[in-house]
């Protein structure tokens, strides 16, 4: 079993790399053999032939000349990022995306080469990408800002930047005994994406965000060749059911949703980290009443101004399909001819989860399916959505957020976050609804006592 699934995306990855590098014929010879120190284009002549015959430490010297004479030469940057990747020991680009392949261990359970290798090995591969990173960032810095000749650009060597981000990625996500395969996965419905499995990463997390999103650019730069990539970090049951055409835009669209998750990490101030990113914990982390009330999906669906603060479980997220499956969804194409754009990640829409049962997001006494409007969308069409910018979801229809402009919202919200002593609260649930509103209209004294439960008490 092991052998027949490995061969099979080998061949594609292989394919898609040698492409990468094939199409890689950069360096154009020119006359003179004497490189000046202040030539640049000769002395990447130079730097590419000692490439050729595997002197790396020459050619890297040629290279950083050639940069040193004109720091916009693409293709002296070119060399020097391929150089360091071939200089650096244990980092075969193929061998790392290799490492992403599962099978079934000893144990029967899903393993991969992540999970198997000693912590010392880990570390060696982790060093020696941070090393080749050092070099590759600069390029990708300035060529995403415009400071390159733009003869080569990033999206040349984003296949190789994918596999070092991800497998970076894949190697924090390690630490707690997990895979990236484990964070999305594809079924009928769409990809989704389950954001418990990063509710244990505790401080590990943004930095993980951060190497994803770094491999999300480079599949945005590079979506094809990145597709086959991608399918080797991703679960098996991905590729049954979107064609290799749509897989791309996929792709993509993962990606677009993963930066994003990624910018709300990196910018949200530290002591509001507890807002965004308790995935689906059934409790109400903002301070508006409302318990899980978003879906990730880089929208406001509550109205508060705020976007995916206290986020309900992920599972529930569906990137939508624009391809029918089977003759039911022809049909239903048929009567509706609009496609959907895959590399938006737009959600189609959300799966009712069994978990919340017992969870009332609204508090209004009723859940999933008694409540279906803490699950359906005001529009159903997700394009509609985006052209009404109206991405509400039903149950937020009538709540209202009072406070004159968002900081004031926001500002009231936290009061209420940090009133979590039972044994001396602060805002009465009157005051609550009137300085923050949202859900609280729906409490009554017993349920905004059941609020401070679990939470801290000074
Ligand atoms: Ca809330
Ligand atoms: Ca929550
Ligand atoms: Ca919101
Ligand atoms: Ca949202």
């Amino acid at each position: 079993m092991r052998k027949n699934t490995h061969s099979k995306w080998m061949w594609s990855l292989a394919t898609a790399l040698s492409l990468g590098f094939a199409g890689c014929n950069l360096f154009h010879p020119t006359d003179s053999r004497d490189a000046d120190n202040d030539d640049a284009a000769a002395l990447t002549l130079e730097g590419y032939l000692e490439y050729q015959n595997s002197n790396y430490d020459a050619a890297r010297k040629f290279f950083n000349k050639a940069i040193r004479a004109d720091s916009s030469y693409s293709e002296a940057w070119i060399g020097l990022c391929k150089t360091v990747i071939k200089a650096q020991e244990g980092i075969n680009v193929f061998e790392l995306a290799s490492l992403a392949q599962r099978y079934e261990g000893p144990d029967g359970k899903m393993t991969s080469g992540f999970l198997v290798m000693s912590d010392e090995k880990a570390d060696t591969i982790s060093r020696g990408i941070d090393s080749v990173m050092f070099y590759l960032n600069q390029f990708v810095a300035r060529d995403t800002t415009d400071r390159t000749d733009k003869k080569v650009r990033f999206s040349t060597i984003a296949d190789s930047y994918t596999i070092l981000q991800l497998t970076k990625a894949a190697l924090r996500i390690r630490a707690v005994n997990s895979q990236i395969s484990s964070v999305v996965s594809a079924g009928s419905s769409g990809m989704m994406m389950d954001l418990n499995a990063l509710n244990d990463m505790g401080d590990s997390l943004k930095p993980f965000l951060s190497d994803m999103a770094a491999a999300a650019e480079a599949i945005k730069a590079s979506p094809d060749a990145a597709a086959e990539i991608v399918k080797a970090y991703l679960p098996d049951s991905t590729r049954q059911y979107f064609d290799d055409e749509d897989y791309a835009d996929v792709s993509v669209g993962l990606a677009n949703t993963i930066i994003q998750i990624n910018d709300r990490a990196q910018t949200v101030e530290k002591d509001r980290n507890d807002v965004f990113f308790k995935f689906g914990n059934g409790r109400d982390d903002d301070g508006d009443g409302c318990v899980d009330e978003e879906a990730l999906d880089n929208y406001d669906n509550d109205g508060d101004g705020e976007i995916d603060e206290d986020v309900r479980d992920s599972r529930s997220i569906v990137l939508v399909k624009k391809r029918p499956q089977n003759v039911e969804d022809v049909a239903k194409l048929s009567q509706d001819t609009e496609t959907y754009d895959l590399t938006k990640s737009q959600i189609d829409s959300l799966s009712v989860l069994e978990k919340y049962n017992i969870i009332d997001i609204d508090m209004d006494g009723k859940t999933t399916q008694e409540d279906l409007d803490e699950w359906q969308f005001v529009y159903r069409n997700p394009n509609e959505r985006d052209e009404k910018d109206n991405h509400l979801l039903k149950f937020a229809i009538d709540l209202s957020f009072p406070g004159k402009d968002l900081d004031e919202k926001i500002k009231n919200k936290e009061l209420i976050r940090h009133d979590t002593d039972v044994n001396n609260i602060k805002y009465s649930l009157e005051k609550r609804k009137k300085m923050v509103g949202g859900c609280w209209v729906n409490y009554d004294e017993e349920e905004f006592l059941k609020w401070f439960e679990g939470r801290n008490e000074k």
